[in-house]
């Protein structure tokens, strides 16, 4: 009997602290979720949400009898452009829209801005109107919207496909940190050296000045004119 109930009592002991070291687990594991909770990681979300080149001059558009002496300013170009940002905490990440002061002989004539990622090495065609006007007037080129790449360093190769959607930086931040932007967008000239367009650099301060949009502008430069729009936003993950 008393040989019976040992053997029947020892196998409870382990389980019983199996279950002891359980419980001390899940309090643990709880805790420690807890914790990282409370440790989680602050980002930065900067959006490069479009340009608007609210002016540009790519020369006179050929001078017909109808427009003689009056010749037209050509507001239509062949933009490419790279942009990033750069983090006080020391991230940095940065994004190529087409080929930067060339393109592939097949691109042709297809420069559309909304072209499909397979058209991401061609220029993109973009209108601007006169120096002056509201920059409300002037349509917004979205940049989520057309194909860009990721690159080591603006304006460098690609290390990543061509992708829409890929406008949006994401870096680690701690409160206080400033975060540096900078866009260049040029445009091509087959008989020339290319212009700038538009050149952005600009330090901006989510947490002074909270989340939302900015209208950074690059002013008139006898090229082009424009204004890029960046959305910054702060949050835990
Ligand atoms: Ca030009
Ligand atoms: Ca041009």
């Amino acid at each position: 009997m008393f040989l019976s109930t040992m053997f029947k009592r020892l196998p409870k002991k382990p389980l019983l602290a199996a279950a002891a070291l359980a419980l001390a687990l899940s309090l643990g594991a709880g805790r420690a979720g807890t914790h990282a909770a409370h440790a989680a990681q602050q980002y930065a979300a900067i959006e490069f949400y479009g340009i608007q080149f609210d002016a540009v001059d790519d020369g006179t558009t050929s001078c017909g009898p109808d427009s003689w002496p009056f010749c037209p300013t050509d507001t239509h170009a062949e933009v490419y452009a790279n942009f990033a940002a750069a983090g006080t905490s020391g991230g940095y990440f940065a994004r190529n829209l087409a080929g930067q002061g060339s393109q592939p002989g097949w691109c042709g004539s297809v420069r559309d801005w909304y072209a499909s990622t397979a058209y991401g090495p061609c220029f993109k065609d973009v209108d601007g109107g006169l120096p002056g006007y509201p920059a409300a007037w002037t349509y917004t080129y979205r940049l989520g919207d057309a194909a860009v790449c990721t690159t080591p360093s603006r304006g460098a190769a690609c290390s990543g496909s061509y992708q829409t959607n890929n406008n949006v930086i994401r870096m680690v931040v701690k409160p206080g940190d400033v975060i540096h932007v900078a866009l260049t967008a040029k445009d091509y000239d087959w008989g020339s050296a290319d212009d700038v367009l538009c050149n952005i650099n600009a330090t901006l301060n989510p947490f002074a000045s909270g989340s939302g949009q900015y209208s950074l502008h690059s002013p008139w430069n006898g090229d082009g004119e424009c204004h890029v729009l960046v959305n910054v936003s702060t949050y835990y993950a």
